[in-house]
């Protein structure tokens, strides 16, 4: 976490990933709305990295997190981050299927939260190599409140082999089809 950051909000863990266009670009440009975002300051961001696709066949995926500070309510910060996934051409056609760009609220500080729109933390982070892995470069230490492990932990827990950082100049955009 950002040494020094003593500012008022909670913080978050905001993951990113994409896997269709120009992920890169989308993703910098996710940073930049969030920036300039009334109410949230830009703490840290993790390395990107390319990851095997969980659920259907579909090209790998770029993945990353960011941590920011919000005055922001969770359920008005998920609406920023929807809104900003719509301005990248965010469509919704297939659960899991492939997408521009999916920000995901990790955690919201320690909130646990469980309503029809929003689930802290995030349900699915746990088991994922693809957030853990960019999480830890940003929050190592964090304790997931609901099962009392650090991110450290749950990430040793996974098999991260298959994350790789990106390589920018051999990654290219669109990412090729992966070949399973
Ligand atoms: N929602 C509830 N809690 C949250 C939260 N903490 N953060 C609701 C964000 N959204 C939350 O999400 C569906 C609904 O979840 C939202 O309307 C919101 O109210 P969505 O983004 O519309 O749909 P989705 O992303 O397709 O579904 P889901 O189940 O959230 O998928 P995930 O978990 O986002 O996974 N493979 C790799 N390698 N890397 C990836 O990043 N991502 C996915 C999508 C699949 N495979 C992947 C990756
Ligand atoms: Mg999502």
């Amino acid at each position: 976490m950002a040494d020094g950051d003593q500012g008022s909000g909670a913080v978050c863990a905001i993951a990113l990933g994409g896997n269709v266009g120009d992920v890169g670009a989308a993703f910098e440009g996710a940073i930049a709305q969030l920036a300039t975002a009334a109410g949230i300051t830009i703490l840290a961001r993790s390395p990107w990295y390319r990851t095997p696709p969980m659920g259907p066949p579909q090209p790998d995926f770029w993945n990353g997190c960011v941590l920011l500070r919000t005055t922001r309510s969770p359920e008005d910060l998920l609406t920023v981050l929807q809104t900003i996934e719509a301005a990248f051409g965010r469509q919704r056609h297939l659960r899991w299927g492939p997408r521009t760009l999916d920000l995901d609220l990790i955690f919201y500080g320690d909130r646990q939260l469980h309503t029809d729109e929003l689930t802290l933390p995030h349900p699915g982070f746990r088991d994922r190599a693809f957030v853990l892995v960019p999480l830890a470069d940003v929050a190592a230490d964090w304790c997931d409140p609901a099962s009392g492990q650090t991110v450290a932990q749950l990430r040793q827990a996974l098999d991260c082999s298959q994350v790789v950082p990106v390589q920018r100049d051999r990654d290219p955009h669109p990412a090729p089809l992966n070949s399973n």
